[in-house]
């Protein structure tokens, strides 16, 4: 009997890991609302296509979780992670007819806003002797674009934002979207672009106060997260088409590296990237292939996420005719 899921830890143990994460995890202060928004999306893209077919729905995540080091917070450690690869994902899945749940790092990178300055409101803004506010002559084209491109994309139902901050926040919701979109089955996506934190300080050993520094060096003590992806694909939405990304500095171990996880997680695909390269190249692990993927440099402004977004809905319109558990 294999006890040990391909994991190298025994199933129970992992479930255990699980259960403990949720439960001593501060809960949602929202959770209510987010299962209302989550229902009427994915009920409004349930009936859109008329045909009788469902609408492809895909979560997005993006951006680094956090992990707090003391209950009423001060301190955390972050995730590198801007979130410009899950906002300019979001951008493309849109365009080819996905609607999009964006799981996001409160303040990280949005969706239709990659032209726009660092300070959009202090510099694309300026005050009139009329006493009133216009839009400066040189940024009127990109504003244009991104508010008429980021309201259709909202009013027609096809993009739900849901903001997260610590890794208790990410995994709950993570959760409640896997959970919610079971019922879509292979026409539901996962591209798990966000920087994940492994290692958590759990709700109930952690300090309530702000940790003093004149007791001296801080020893401290991170437990694994649990490895969530399995879950997933086992439990919260088993016939999903599922992405995960790989990210290394070592280009000499990333390949290797993705298709461990490929394996390990069952995943449908990896997308292996290197943190200088990221923008420019990604490759596509699945089980049979490598597929490097290009930013077009020859195009002023291509951005690598357009021709990866086409490799992978190509891939899952496959999936979606023949799902393989
Ligand atoms: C990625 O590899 C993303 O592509 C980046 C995007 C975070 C590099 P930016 O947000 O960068 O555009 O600045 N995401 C996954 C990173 C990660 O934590 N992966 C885990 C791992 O590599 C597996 S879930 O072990």
């Amino acid at each position: 009997m294999d006890i040990t899921n391909g994991l190298g830890v025994p199933q129970e143990t992992l479930d255990a890991e699980i259960k403990s994460f949720f439960e001593s995890a501060p809960p949602l202060k929202n959770s209510d609302d987010i299962g209302e928004k989550l229902k009427k999306f994915i009920e409004r893209n349930s009936l859109s296509l008329g045909n009788g077919e469902a609408r492809r729905v895909v979560c997005v995540t993006s951006g680094g979780t956090t992990v707090p080091l003391e209950q009423r917070c001060v301190r955390y450690i972050d995730n590198f992670s801007s979130g410009h690869r899950g906002a300019t994902s979001t951008e493309y899945f849109i365009k080819a007819g996905y609607a999009v749940i964006f799981l996001y790092r409160r303040g990280s990178y949005q969706p239709y806003c990659r032209s726009l300055p660092e300070d959009p409101l202090l510099e694309c803004f300026e005050y009139t002797d009329e006493s009133s506010i216009r839009v400066r002559e040189s940024h009127s084209e990109a504003v244009k674009k991104a508010i008429s491109e980021h309201h259709a994309a909202v009013a027609e139902g096809f993009l739900l934002k849901l903001p997260f901050t610590t890794i208790f926040e990410y995994l709950q919701i993570l959760q409640m979207v896997a959970t919610s979109l079971r019922s879509l089955g292979a026409h539901a996506m996962f591209y798990l672009a966000a920087a994940v934190s492994d290692f958590y300080v759990p709700w109930k050993s952690m300090a309530e106060h702000k940790i003093q520094s004149a007791s001296g060096p801080l020893d401290m003590r991170l437990v694994q997260v649990p490895k969530m992806l399995s879950v997933l694909r086992k439990d919260w939405a088993p016939m999903a088409f599922c992405i995960s990304f790989k990210l290394e500095t070592d280009i000499k171990i990333l390949l290797e590296k993705a298709d461990i996880s490929l394996k390990k997680y069952k995943m449908h695909m990896v997308v292996a990237n290197e943190l200088l390269t990221r923008k420019d190249e990604v490759v596509v692990v699945t089980s049979n292939e490598k597929i490097s993927v290009r930013r077009d440099k020859t195009q002023v402004g291509d951005v690598v996420e357009n021709p990866l977004i086409r490799v992978i809905v190509e891939r899952h319109s496959t999936y979606v005719e023949k799902p393989d558990i």
